[in-house]
């Protein structure tokens, strides 16, 4: 006998209290934990009401596989009101992030062709290739100038670094030079604001932006200003590729990056292709850098590990004869490595969908259009899903049978990761590079935690040290 959705245990029934509770407990830093314990409290489901934001909450990869079955032809998540609020504010055009149903779906198919597409691979590797090969050249002069033969530091501003050299090589198919000495301020500008809109998201995802504006709140004059300052710098490189654009006429004999193809395609209108730029280039510069501090932390823990990685990657350099999309077929170990770090410290705390139709999970019907929220930091963490989950083992990943509704850091199905090839390659690229260079090591072994500031983030610097092979 199936069980009504009214029965399904949490507390639901006053959000505001519980959203005072979840104030006081520092619950906006602490969603991640938060929704563990709910978990160990209320068991595989739970419903929960925090202001005016109301989810059923699921763990089990079982459950994840009938939750996507339901998202339906146009697959909607959480709605972002910060994000959408900003837009609207300033009169912008909504890219595919934000976009919903038939206007994201034809967006979305054209964009895919151009960015996620395993045919584009060619087109990227050789621009990854350049800025991996210029951050090793970086790393090695910071090496040199220490005098010490190594370097202790906190890697994450170079990574922020290295993720916007690398997503802006493949959109603009120009390098902003941001792997030298002096960078513009502009960039470094950009970058802040990234961090910036993130940590200013999270309090309005409980609290309405409309609200706060109306009051003049602080946080949403700060996300005023970061989304201002990303889209400033988004428009100056985008007007400048298409300023050249018209300057050049003709077919360009290399590839062109994605913006510039699109362009030429000529068939979505030029407010959607800049709106959906801007996104790709905000949406690619934490994601990743966070990612790879956090294998490189994993990889200084497990220097057994590091060194398997290792021997995996010289056999490919050797089999491919340094052909870098043939190498990149050799490396299961370091793919299985960016799976583990998502695993445990995946970007997105929750995978979240309205769902289009009527479900049965854990034998509660839940009605349609009622928003459903896969937690996957708690996945990654439950012993039933990954046996001995607080260890780090990329060969878990090895098995293809155990990946069933597992490996979703990027998301599932049409509505997953626009940016994930592009993400996945440059972190594959960097890996090899990195451990091909420099060996990973760490003082003390002190555990890093997890502080959400709408992506999840280390909760203090990570400082690792760098020695040349
Ligand atoms: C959406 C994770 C890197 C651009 C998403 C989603 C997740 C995610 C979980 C939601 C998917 C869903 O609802 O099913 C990650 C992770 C990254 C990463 C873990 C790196 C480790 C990037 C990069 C870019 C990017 C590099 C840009 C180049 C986007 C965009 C969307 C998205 C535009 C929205 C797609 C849509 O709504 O159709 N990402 N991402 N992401 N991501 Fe990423
Ligand atoms: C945050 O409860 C927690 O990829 C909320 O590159 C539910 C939620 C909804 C949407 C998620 C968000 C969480 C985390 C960050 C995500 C976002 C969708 C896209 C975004 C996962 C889980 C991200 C980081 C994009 C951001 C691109 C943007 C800056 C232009």
């Amino acid at each position: 006998i199936v069980r009504p959705f009214s029965e399904i245990p949490g507390l639901w029934k006053n959000g505001v209290a519980n959203l005072y509770n979840f104030w006081k407990l520092d619950g906006f830093k602490n969603l991640h934990r938060m929704m563990l314990q709910n978990f160990n409290t209320f068991g595989p489901i739970y419903r929960e009401k925090v202001g005016y934001y109301e989810s059923v909450n699921i763990i089990n990869p079982e459950d994840a596989a009938i939750l996507f079955k339901a998202e339906g032809h146009y697959p909607t998540r959480l709605k972002v009101e910060a994000w959408t609020s900003y837009r609207d504010y300033r009169n912008r055009k909504y890219g595919v992030l934000l976009k919903n149903g038939e206007d994201w779906r034809s967006n979305r198919v054209i964009l895919n062709k151009e960015v996620i597409s395993p045919k584009m691979l060619a087109n990227f590797v050789p621009l990854l290739e350049e800025v991996g090969q210029d951050f090793v050249a970086r790393v090695h002069k910071k090496i040199m100038r220490t005098g010490q033969n190594k370097w202790t530091t906190d890697l994450s501003q170079e990574l922020f670094k290295y993720a916007l050299e690398s997503v802006s090589s493949v959109l603009y198919g120009e390098r902003l030079g941001l792997m030298l000495d002096y960078i513009d301020p502009e960039a470094q500008h950009f970058i802040d604001c990234i961090t910036l809109m993130f940590k200013t998201t999270s309090p309005m995802l409980y609290i309405p932006p409309a609200l706060l504006r109306k009051v003049g709140a602080k946080v949403w004059r700060d996300h005023v200003e970061a989304w201002d300052g990303i889209f400033n710098q988004a428009d100056r490189c985008i007007h400048n590729i298409y300023r050249q654009l018209r300057l050049e006429a003709g077919t360009p004999k290399k590839y062109p990056g994605v913006l510039a193809s699109l362009l030429m395609l000529d068939k979505l209108s030029i407010e959607d292709i800049k709106a959906s730029i801007t996104e790709l280039m905000a949406g690619g510069v934490d994601t990743t850098s966070i990612t790879l501090l956090w294998t490189l932390y994993e990889l200084a823990r497990h220097p057994n590990l590091q060194e398997e990685l290792r021997a995996e990657v010289a056999a490919a350099r050797a089999e491919s004869q340094g052909d870098m999309l043939e190498m990149l077929k050799r490396i299961p170990l370091v793919k299985g490595a960016l799976k583990e770090s998502l695993r445990l410290h995946p970007v997105a705390v929750s995978l979240q969908r309205y769902i289009s139709e009527d479900i049965i999970i854990q034998n509660y019907h839940i009605p349609a259009g009622t928003l459903v929220q896969l937690g996957l930091y708690a996945m990654g963490r439950d012993a039933k899903v990954f046996p001995r989950p607080e260890q780090y083992q990329p060969s878990r990943w090895l098995r293809t049978e155990a990946h069933y509704f597992r490996s979703l850091g990027f998301g599932f199905g049409p509505r997953q990761c626009l940016g994930r090839r592009i993400a996945e390659t440059e972190m594959q690229i960097f890996l090899i590079h990195m451990l091909e260079n420099f060996r990973v090591e760490k003082e003390r072994h002190v555990e890093v935690k997890s502080t959400f500031e709408l992506i999840l983030l280390p909760e203090k610097p990570i400082i690792l040290t760098l020695k040349p092979l």
